[in-house]
């Protein structure tokens, strides 16, 4: 007798689609087929699309973000509103401060997460001071423990790492297997600039995406990806905003490079005009690197269909708008300067993804759950245990209805920020029911009493016997 038995639906893996029922024991799939016998439970999945439950590895959940500054959420309401989303796991930054080790980082991050996670998490390290001591002992010892990657900032003052400190984390990632994460912008143009404006009194929100131009992003990407040629170690560009930085990428794959790129909604459906609000209101859409415009748009949506990017991650950064914690900070106020940067977006990452590229013919649904899930899975050392549908894998499933049409409105949103930037975009498709580990935790599109038991993964090191995803375009 199973636990549970998932009848008539359509699955769906990065390579196949089939139908088929699933059944689940102790918290796996133990069977995919027909006929397949008695469970406990049933779920009819008639007319609907029976997926791997979604992993976001780019997501920011009460991260410490600057005097005063509050990241609207916590674990409690970040994993809850990535479950409404069709998501089974999450992968936020555990972010090293100057001085601190990592393990002190991460026992603080740990205690965070600790019994409030909806869904299941793992995270990523950020290092900000990559000492002797960081990179000799404190980060060979977590990735044996299974923190096996990590991100490192070309921009932000108290953040960026000079290019011989990038070199040193490359090295160490070179010796103990682990992945490096890159936030691609040119801090020093990006002073330059931001003087520029300011003396200008140019201070508005506008601003932040004419202080940050492609060619910011465009220089640190192809440094990044220089960088890492001379360790010779693979790398993971991440936001990845318009084709310049795209042909980076391509570029470093024919050389033979393992690139993997990396891309959001917001460069798929917002631009700098966005930032152009009446009131400020253009503080809603203050994210580094800042969305382009409509041929960068076109780009990126170019890059998802051909492969240049691997991974579509939400880089949920949320912040309150109308809060003296959040955009409208009293500094941020004065200046687009002090905006804290990021937006909101891990509830509705995956409905803009199957509205405007499978239902709009864009992507076929492999892709999607390539995008959505199985890539994040490969990419991060969590696959075949998670990110497929596939006998032995966790029961992490998203149950998808590709006819519910509902308009985005933040008031019908689960996370704990006061808006969204997708507000009035019109969805087709939306996750209806979602399992973790076999237990139904959405049910018609409501939580269940099963809800709140995600928890932490560990991971193998990145591409551990899984090699790259197929036809991902990702170089040797
Ligand atoms: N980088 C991110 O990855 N997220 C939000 C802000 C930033 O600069
Ligand atoms: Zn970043
Ligand atoms: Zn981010």
């Amino acid at each position: 007798m199973f636990d549970l038995l998932i009848r008539g639906g359509t699955v769906a893996t990065a390579s196949d689609v089939f139908q088929a029922d699933v059944a689940v024991k102790d918290g796996v799939i133990v069977q995919i087929g027909r006929d397949l016998g008695e469970a406990k439970e049933t779920v009819d999945a008639t007319g609907r699309y029976v997926l791997p439950g979604g992993i976001d590895s780019h997501v920011h959940i009460s991260q410490p973000s600057g005097e005063g500054i509050v990241m609207a959420d916590d674990f409690e309401s970040g994993t809850r509103s990535a479950l409404y989303g069709g998501n089974t796991t999450v992968m936020p930054f555990c972010l090293q401060k100057k001085g601190e080790g990592l393990r002190s980082a991460l026992n603080d991050y740990h205690a965070l997460a600790e019994g409030n996670c909806y869904t299941d998490v793992s995270f990523h390290m950020i290092i900000s001071d990559p000492s002797d001591q960081v990179l000799g002992q404190e980060l060979p010892a977590l990735v044996e423990d299974g923190y096996t990657s990590l991100k490192v900032f070309m921009t932000y003052e108290d953040l960026r790492l000079s290019d011989a400190q990038i070199l040193g984390v490359l090295d160490t990632a070179r010796r103990t297997g682990a992945l490096v994460m890159v936030h691609c912008e040119n801090e020093d143009a990006i002073r330059y600039l931001i003087g520029r404006h300011e003396a200008d009194g140019d201070v508005a929100p506008k601003a932040h995406a004419t202080t940050r131009p492609i060619a910011a992003e465009r220089e640190a990407t192809h440094r990044a990806l220089s960088l890492a040629e001379i360790v010779d170690v693979p790398l993971v560009i991440v936001h990845v905003s318009n084709r310049e930085s795209m042909e980076e990428i391509e570029r470093a794959r024919q050389r033979g490079r393992k690139v993997i790129g990396e891309t959001c909604p917001q460069y798929l459906m917002l631009t700098a005009d966005d930032l152009d609000g009446m009131d400020w209101e253009g503080a809603k859409f203050v994210c580094s690197p800042p969305p382009r415009d409509e041929a960068s748009q076109d780009a990126c949506w170019d890059g998802i269909e051909r492969g240049v990017f691997d991974l579509y991650s939400s880089d949920h950064c949320p912040f309150r708008y109308d809060d003296p914690a959040g955009k409208l900070n009293p500094r941020g106020r004065e200046s687009f300067r002090h905006i804290p940067n990021g937006i909101p977006g891990v509830e509705t990452r995956l409905p803009i993804l199957f509205s405007e590229g499978v239902m709009k013919g864009r992507i076929d649904l492999p892709r999607f759950v390539a995008l959505s899930a199985t890539n994040h899975a490969r990419t991060y050392g969590l696959y075949p245990q998670k990110g497929t549908i596939a006998i032995g894998a966790d029961a992490d499933i998203a149950i998808w209805d590709p006819a519910e049409r509902r308009t985005i409105r933040h008031a019908d949103l689960h996370d704990a920020s006061d808006y969204s930037p997708y507000e009035g975009i019109e969805i087709t498709g939306w996750p209806t029911t979602v399992m973790l580990g076999g237990r139904v935790v959405m049910a018609d599109g409501q939580l269940t009493g099963e809800a709140r038991g995600g928890r932490y993964v560990a991971r193998e090191r990145p591409f551990r016997g899984n090699g790259l995803p197929d036809g991902s375009g990702t170089g040797a």
